[in-house]
């Protein structure tokens, strides 16, 4: 039997329990009565300009409690305006700014209380997520105490295409098949093994779901709520975009995109630091990340019969690491810091997703650097990791 759930309910729900939990009533279906009969109320004011506005304030004297030592005090909680919960909003990244919208009045941290082995997985499984590189220790440690875990059973849907977003998946372990509806048809498009996030797209940009995944294997995600995830990341993200849009818009291989489309690899992106002579990537590793350089310069050298031998040096616009994600083949050299370098690095379902544009470019420079290895090592071009054809 299935069954459909309203749209909109899930979000209902979410954003009634947190303002139960941030307010602590003593009564909690009085203060339910009260916020969805104020929300009743709103939906008669759901015109267009009311739809805009990010919430309206309902004063639940006497009826509540803070925990901060405030009880009895006059409470003011946003119940936000009902066409959230009805309509589903497209908002291009161009236009959207997380500092209208009624998360920001949101201040209140969700906990879900973790064994001290759950959180050290959970650690583990969040150490490489780019999406949280970016943020200091204490958003870092709300992201994780708001994070709950999920287990998941072979075959079972975690996102369908087109549906809402609810949360933000970082896998702990598992396999997951990421499907995308191509003429109506629904098309494999890649795969999840044992680590990686999905689930950020819609929450960023208040867009259906772009993608359906379904695990493949039993398995166990962790799971970070839309609230949260909007308060902490997309927040964190309008102040990323403050810091890289001028940089971003210089760097050549990114000219060709539209505006909206370099604010969007911004958000997906996170900065590394790497200090002089360490290893940012080895020749014949297995490869997940695209890099530009921000500042400081990379030193290039392929191992050629044991020896290792330079071949370029890369200076801040320019980027490395495309050709084992654009060939699927193991990384072709070493990539090493000269002195203190910070780059800025993007995971490889953001590099297919965004700099789709951008792939002519780099296989024209690919088929440079076939030329360049014929001449390094005169006759002998047969280094596997270049395709033939480019
Ligand atoms: P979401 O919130 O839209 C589906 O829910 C998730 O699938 C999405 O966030 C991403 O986290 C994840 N295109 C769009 N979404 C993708 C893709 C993807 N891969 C993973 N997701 N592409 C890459 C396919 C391997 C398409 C590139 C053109
Ligand atoms: P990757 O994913 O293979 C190593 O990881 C990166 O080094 C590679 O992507 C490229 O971004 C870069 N000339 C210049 N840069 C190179 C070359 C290269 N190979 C890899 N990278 N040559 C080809 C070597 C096989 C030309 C040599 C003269």
């Amino acid at each position: 039997m299935s069954i459909e759930i309203p749209a909109g309910l899930e979000e209902l729900l979410i954003r009634f329990t947190v303002d139960v939990l941030r307010n602590q009533p003593r009564d909690v279906l009085d203060f339910a009565l009260r916020y969805f009969e104020r929300l009743n109320q709103n939906r008669g004011e759901d015109s267009p300009s009311a739809a805009s506005r990010p919430g309206t304030k309902v004063n639940l004297s006497q009826e509540t409690h803070c925990t901060e030592g405030k009880a009895e005090e006059d409470v003011e909680l946003f119940a936000p305006a009902t066409s959230t919960f009805t309509r589903r909003v497209s908002v291009s990244a161009e236009t959207y700014n997380p500092y209208n919208e009624e998360e920001e009045h949101r201040e209140c941290r969700i906990i879900h209380s973790k064994t001290d082995k759950q959180r050290q997985c959970l650690q583990e499984a969040c150490r490489d997520i780019l999406l949280f590189k970016n943020l200091d220790t204490k958003q870092m440690s709300e992201v994780l105490d708001a994070m709950f875990e999920r287990r998941v059973q072979e075959d079972e849907h975690i996102i369908d295409q087109d549906d809402n977003g609810d949360n933000f998946y970082v896998i702990e372990r598992g396999t997951f098949s990421i499907y995308m509806k191509v003429d109506g048809e629904e098309r494999l498009r890649g795969t999840y093994k044992n680590h990686g996030s999905f689930g950020e797209l819609a929450l960023m940009y208040n867009t259906p779901r772009a993608a359906t995944i379904i695990a493949t294997s039993v398995g166990a995600l962790w799971c970070l709520d839309r609230v949260t995830f909007r308060r902490i990341i997309v927040r964190n993200n309008a102040k990323k975009r403050k810091l890289y849009e001028a940089f971003i818009k210089s760097v050549p291989l990114l000219e060709s995109l539209k505006s909206g489309e370099r604010m969007k690899v911004v958000d997906v992106l996170c900065c590394q630091l790497y200090s002089d002579g360490e290893r940012i990537i080895a020749q014949g590793d297995s490869a997940d990340c695209f890099y530009i350089v921000e500042s400081g310069q990379v030193r290039i050298t392929v191992n050629k019969n044991g020896a290792e031998t330079e071949i370029a040096v890369y200076s801040r616009g320019q980027y490395f690491g495309e050709l084992a994600l654009i060939t699927n083949m193991p990384r072709a050299a070493f990539v090493y810091a000269v002195g203190n370098v910070q780059c800025l690095v993007m995971d490889v379902d953001a590099f297919e997703r965004l700099l789709g544009p951008c792939k002519d470019i780099m296989k024209r420079n690919i088929a440079n650097y076939k030329k360049q290895l014929a001449k390094l090592f005169e006759s002998d071009t047969d280094i596997a990791c270049l395709p033939p054809n480019t």
